[in-house]
């Protein structure tokens, strides 16, 4: 039998697996806590999962949403300051809350970095 995709899906640009922390909630600091994430980049958004998003579905389906990131006004800037490990970048929300999302692998992370800030550079500013 055919699976149609839901349209969301259509419009994933890309996913996989980075490290992230999530250290501001509204502008509130909060305690740095680094986590294996699956994240997945959408045209306005980025959804974080803790396993990949068939394996999240089950958990979806009983309303367990995954933490969401508007894209729209958001900024993303290379940081050294934040952390003492390499290759991290933020996302600072137009909401203020900041993530850091983090790779050992040079070229995943230059890879990260590109697709969020093309897909930010294409939406309005708010
Ligand atoms: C933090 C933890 C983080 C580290 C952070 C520590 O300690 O070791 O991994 O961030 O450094 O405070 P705790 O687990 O006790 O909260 P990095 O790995 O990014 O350096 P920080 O305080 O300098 O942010």
């Amino acid at each position: 039998k055919d699976v149609i995709p839901p349209l969301e899906q259509l419009m994933v640009e890309k996913e996989g697996y980075l490290q992230k922390a999530k250290i501001a909630d509204g502008g509130k600091k909060l305690r740095k806590n680094w986590s294996t994430s699956w994240i997945v980049l959408s045209n306005r958004k980025i959804e974080f999962y803790k396993e990949s998003k068939q394996q999240a579905l089950p958990n979806m389906k009983t309303g367990h949403k995954p933490e969401t990131v508007d894209l729209c006004g958001a900024h993303i800037e290379w940081t050294k300051e934040k952390s003492s490990r390499k290759n991290v970048f933020q996302i600072t929300t137009a909401s203020g809350n900041e993530f850091l999302l983090q790779s050992d692998i040079d070229f995943i992370i230059l890879d990260w970095f590109h697709a969020i800030k093309n897909a930010i550079d294409r939406l309005p500013k708010n």
